[in-house]
């Protein structure tokens, strides 16, 4: 009798740009076993982004690589590919990175490359998400985990959760909720993507080899 050989752990790289909050649910989720990764190396456009405490507090690898730094995008994103590819990821996250990508980078790991963006795609592609979707007098906002194409927030669905917009709101209190949300759907998205549940194939999502529709998986307590 043999038994099943583990899956390796796939090997992760993450980049950020601020307060690392989402890194912070996706290494609590690989401590508590739940994700089958590695986290090799955090990855900051920024010096003072708080997601590098985190990273080193959890004994992950971080570094800097500054935009201003480069003449141009181009220049900065061989950089950001140099040091991505010196790991061998088979997975790169952007957990609020905030620097549009080349066509060359994303092309790179189009297949492997996860962003969380705070709206109900394809609605309120962009910046100052919640803002928009309270003047607009939108009845729900919410967050998406998308596979990241060339198109800016344009890539294919894959996990998505959704909160009322309540009379009350401001700015501030929808981003709050939408974050609590944010926490759940990421490292459950890394989770599928680690044992292979999760997979792009010819530019569509699948979940256990089957198509998920265009809104991709709806995530619900
Ligand atoms: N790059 C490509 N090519 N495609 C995507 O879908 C990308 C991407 C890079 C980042 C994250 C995205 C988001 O979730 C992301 C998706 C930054 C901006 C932006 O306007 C827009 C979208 C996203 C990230 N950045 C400004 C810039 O000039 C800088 C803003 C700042 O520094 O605060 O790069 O929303
Ligand atoms: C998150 O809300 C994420 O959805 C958003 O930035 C925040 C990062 O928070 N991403 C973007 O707006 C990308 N343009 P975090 O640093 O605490 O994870």
């Amino acid at each position: 009798m043999t038994s099943p050989v583990p899956a390796a752990a796939k090997r992760i790289v993450v980049l950020i740009s601020g307060s690392g909050s989402n890194l912070q649910a996706i290494i609590d989720a690989v401590n508590a076993g739940r994700i089958n990764g590695k986290i090799e190396m955090v990855i900051s456009n920024k010096d003072d982004a708080y997601g590098l405490e985190r990273a080193r507090q959890a004994d992950i690898p971080g570094c800097v690589i500054r935009h201003t730094d480069y003449s141009d995008r181009d220049s900065f994103d061989q950089a950001l590919i140099a040091e991505i590819d010196s790991h061998s990821p088979d997975l790169v996250i952007l957990a609020g990175f905030m620097r549009i990508f080349t066509p060359e980078f994303v092309n790179r790991y189009s297949d492997r490359m996860l962003n969380i963006h705070p709206s109900l795609l394809p609605k309120y592609k962009g910046l100052n998400t919640h803002q928009r979707a309270i003047e607009d007098g939108e009845a729900r906002h919410g967050c998406t985990v998308h596979f990241v194409t060339e198109e800016l927030d344009g890539g294919p669905l894959a996990v998505q959760a959704a909160v009322d917009i309540l009379p009350d709101d401001t700015a501030d209190s929808l981003q709050q909720r939408v974050h609590t949300q944010e926490h759940k759907i990421y490292p459950l998205a890394v989770e599928w993507f680690c044992n292979d549940r999760l997979q792009l194939v010819s530019g569509q999502v699948q979940l256990d080899g089957s198509s998920l529709d265009s809104q991709g998986y709806q995530f619900t307590e």
